[in-house]
């Protein structure tokens, strides 16, 4: 059996306000493809289909449009769990549609789905968080746990056992164990989750999974008897345990700056019952780049802008200068370049490079620089005058308690 493991599509999604669905769109296409032409039995897609709770409908249009030709009226089984940015019962509300062509959407930790034959496949049996599939003639378990928010969690620990004095870790190892269980030896066992595992590799683009960051899962939690368990929440591609054969999948396009140097694919994994399953990571073509310029001065900037005029990118510019940038000079940049998203100055005159100790600076000269770089105007008489007087009287009220 041959499955393909993704994750963290985030359709929807877009950067600094730009919409990105022209290259979501691509990704779908060019995903489907890959599928087909690999002859891939199963799809697994593990979490954060959509960006937000409340997806704009042409993502929707798009999830529904791709996962279906994938499905291709159940001849493909295609399997999807939600992630932390899913609204889960939305997600699952197209469930009796998708049903119908061998779409499993499991949405909340331990949700199930129903015993059906298909064109291409078989769901021979169901459990709360486990599916037994039958793909040719393989036998295949998947255990599933979908996003488990604390409260979700609670709700299923409370059910299960009258354990609550646990971490989250160990209360997402103590569902995993019990889930494994149903591992069959004379299987293809897989596990999938939407989890933060402890040590992996961040980016800016994953929410963290909780504020705080408390709801990391230990290494050691993880479920050890499945041959391969496919993960979702962490937009780089990475292996996340060497211990087992746990990898995440990673954003299929670069949802932040700081992913710019990560290429970005998929798994694609041939797996037989008590086998090492046999992983080949793909990659996917990036359509619309992220790029930081660093110049040096604004003429320089400018320059960038013009060689870099027929490429479609995204870009951030820093550019060192010890003036303000004006307003007609990021006309000419933004004309000349489309879709630049940021032009940061960076000062570097007497700040950065020292030459004049700000200690024999007044503050009032200095408010002033800080007045005309920020607002790029001069401050007013009055305004100056009812700055140095508060200063003063800070100086004064400071002289009298010390
Ligand atoms: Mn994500």
């Amino acid at each position: 059996m041959k499955f393909i493991h993704t994750s963290d599509w985030h359709l929807g999604k877009s950067l600094e306000g730009n919409s990105r669905i022209e290259e979501q769109i691509k990704f779908c296409e060019d995903f489907i493809k890959v599928v087909n032409e690999n002859n891939i039995d199963m799809v697994i897609i593990a979490g954060d289909i959509y960006d937000s709770a409340n997806p704009p409908s042409h993502a929707e249009k798009l999830f529904y449009k791709t996962v279906s030709r994938l499905a291709n009226n159940g001849k493909r089984c295609v399997l999807i769990i939600s992630g932390n940015h899913d609204n889960s019962e939305r997600l699952s509300a197209v469930t009796p549609l998708a049903h119908e062509q061998g779409i499993i959407i499991l949405a909340d930790p331990l949700s199930s789905t129903e015993i059906s034959k298909y064109n291409g496949f078989e769901i021979v049996e169901v459990k709360e968080g486990c599916i037994k599939l039958k793909i040719n003639d393989e036998k295949i378990v998947v255990i599933t746990l979908p996003y488990p928010n604390e409260k979700r969690l609670n709700e299923v620990i409370l059910k299960n056992s009258e354990e609550v004095e646990q971490t989250y870790s160990q209360k997402i190892g103590a569902i995993f164990a019990d889930l494994e269980s149903n591992f069959e030896k004379d299987s293809i066992n897989i596990a999938v989750s939407h989890i933060f595992v402890s040590g992996g590799e961040s980016t800016d683009s994953e929410r963290p999974i909780e504020l705080g960051g408390s709801l990391v899962v230990e290494k050691n939690n993880l479920p050890t008897k499945a041959q391969y368990i496919a993960l979702g929440h962490l937009h780089k591609q990475q292996k996340a345990s060497h211990r087992v054969n746990a990898y995440y999948a990673g954003s299929p396009i670069q949802y932040s700056k700081n992913e710019r140097t990560c290429k970005k694919g998929a798994y694609i994994v041939e797996i037989k019952a008590g086998k090492k399953p046999n992983i080949e990571e793909i990659y996917f073509e990036n359509y619309k780049p992220i790029e930081v310029f660093k110049c040096s001065s604004i003429e320089e900037a400018l320059k960038i802008c013009e060689e870099n005029k027929n490429r479609d990118i995204w870009s951030y510019f820093e550019i060192k200068t010890n003036e303000t940038i004006s307003p007609s000079s990021i006309k000419k940049m933004k004309e000349t370049l489309k879709d630049i998203i940021e032009i940061k100055p960076i000062i570097t005159s007497q700040y950065e490079e020292g030459h004049i100790d700000n200690k024999e600076k007044s503050m009032g000269a200095m408010f002033k620089e800080f007045y005309e770089f920020s607002r790029n105007l001069e401050p007013k008489g009055e305004l100056m005058d009812l700055f140095l007087d508060i200063i003063n009287e800070e100086g004064d009220s400071e002289n009298e308690t010390n």
